[in-house]
């Protein structure tokens, strides 16, 4: 019956994991998926996290079906994470919300919605590059995808200028995907002013815009600087909609918490689109898990926990910071006469290293170093123990 079923290529980035174990040098170097890690090279699971989920089975809860949209303390919660204790869209009951299954089911959901409501042409701009998933994620769901100029292979940077003029050519009231912060793969985001002239292109153009939050803490350690481009565009007059994630600030990945949201302009129209959120969860997977949910909205709620948490949020940019740092050093003590300014000048989990194909194949053939072959690093797989030998390798490979 299925003799016919072509056989599909492995994720992009999933695969990696693959290969690298596969690999029998004891040396070897896994920075392909982007998963926190710490300087040990080990999963971390937060202290927060743990106390928020002991807290949680001491209650003796019961494991009764969340509503279709989930824990509401959770999801309260998340939309005053993301929109910031003053926002005026939340205090006047502007934002629809549902729970999602994590940031990834965030992004079907909205691509869901749009396909069936959104009033204009149902074409959504990606940045070029973006996470793997993108594409694939809004095509599923009925979108059509084109891309937008994003990242200058010159100065390993923004394209402010390729950009501007991208959002100023696309068809008045495209949908436009932003990455809040942290982009993925690139770890390039835009200055506080170039935001301000993105929102301003994006308002000029009518067009709409889809925010993708998955590193809210993550890039600069503040949760509040983190979300700025959000809630700029807000104050600015856009009613955004929004993926969150809680797969990295939380690290819980596994237990798929996140949430999408969508600001509307009137609390009768969040009541209508709160009703079509629900009818399009229903057939998908009736309702979210409610383990992670419980322990994000301790963590969220629990002022002492929340602290913790922040806490450790900024303790984990801080690591990769330093990381980032470490690995440019250890490339200029080598005597590396490449630029590497932009190891440090990017944000967040991943770093865009300039590295060819051929290169990313190599480093991982003759060095045991494995990542996408795009040359992104999660610079999270980088402990002080490993970075010597990562800087030897790329050394040995770029001059
Ligand atoms: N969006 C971006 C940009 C990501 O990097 C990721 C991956 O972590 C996601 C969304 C969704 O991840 P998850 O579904 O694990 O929350
Ligand atoms: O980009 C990354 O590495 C993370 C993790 O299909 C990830 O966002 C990678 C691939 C994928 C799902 C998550």
């Amino acid at each position: 019956t299925w003799a016919n079923v072509p056989q599909g290529p492995p994720d992009a980035i999933l695969g990696i994991t693959e290969a690298f174990k596969a690999d029998p040098n004891s040396e070897k170097i896994n920075l392909g998926v982007g998963a926190y890690r710490d300087d040990k090279g080990k999963p971390y699971v937060l202290p927060s996290v743990l106390s928020a989920e002991k807290k949680i089975i001491e209650a003796k809860l019961n494991k009764e079906y969340a509503g279709i949209t989930g824990v509401p303390e959770f999801t309260k919660a998340a939309a005053l994470l993301a929109y910031g204790p003053n926002s005026a869209a939340i205090k006047e009951d502007r934002v629809a919300i549902t729970q999602s299954i994590s940031g990834t089911g965030a992004l079907r959901i909205g691509g869901a919605f749009l396909e069936r409501f959104y009033p204009g042409a149902k074409t959504i701009y990606i940045p070029n590059p973006s996470w793997a998933n993108h594409s694939a994620v809004f095509k599923d769901s009925g979108l059509k995808v084109e891309q937008y100029s994003y990242y200058d292979e010159d100065t390993i940077g923004l394209d402010f200028d390729g950009m501007i003029s991208d959002i100023k050519g696309m068809p008045e009231g495209s949908i436009i995907l932003l990455h809040a912060c942290a982009h993925n793969p690139t770890g390039v985001d835009p200055t506080q002013d170039q935001w301000r002239a993105i929102s301003k292109a994006v308002k000029e153009g009518g067009h709409y815009p889809f925010f993708d939050m998955a590193y809210q803490g993550f890039a600069s350690g503040d949760t509040d600087r983190d979300a700025f481009a959000l809630r700029h565009f807000i104050e600015e007059g856009h009613t955004p909609c929004l993926a969150q994630s809680f797969a990295k600030n939380m690290g819980l990945y596994g237990e798929r918490v996140g949430a999408f949201s969508l600001v509307t302009s009137t609390p009768e129209e969040k009541k209508k689109v709160d009703s079509q959120i629900k009818i399009i969860v229903r057939p998908l997977y009736s309702n979210p898990p409610i383990h992670g949910a419980r322990i994000a909205s301790e963590v969220l709620n629990n002022p002492a926990l929340n602290k913790q948490w922040l806490g450790e949020v900024k303790g984990m940019a801080d690591r990769i910071i330093e990381m980032r740092a470490l690995l440019k050093k250890n490339l200029e003590d080598l005597g590396s006469k490449k630029q590497w300014n932009h190891i440090t000048d990017q944000i967040g989990m991943f770093a865009y290293t300039g590295l060819t194909a051929e290169q990313m194949e190599k480093l991982a053939k003759d060095t045991s170093v494995y990542a996408t072959k795009d040359g992104r690093i999660s610079v999270a797989g980088i402990t002080s123990g490993n970075v010597k030998r990562l800087a030897e390798s790329i050394y040995k490979i770029t001059g």
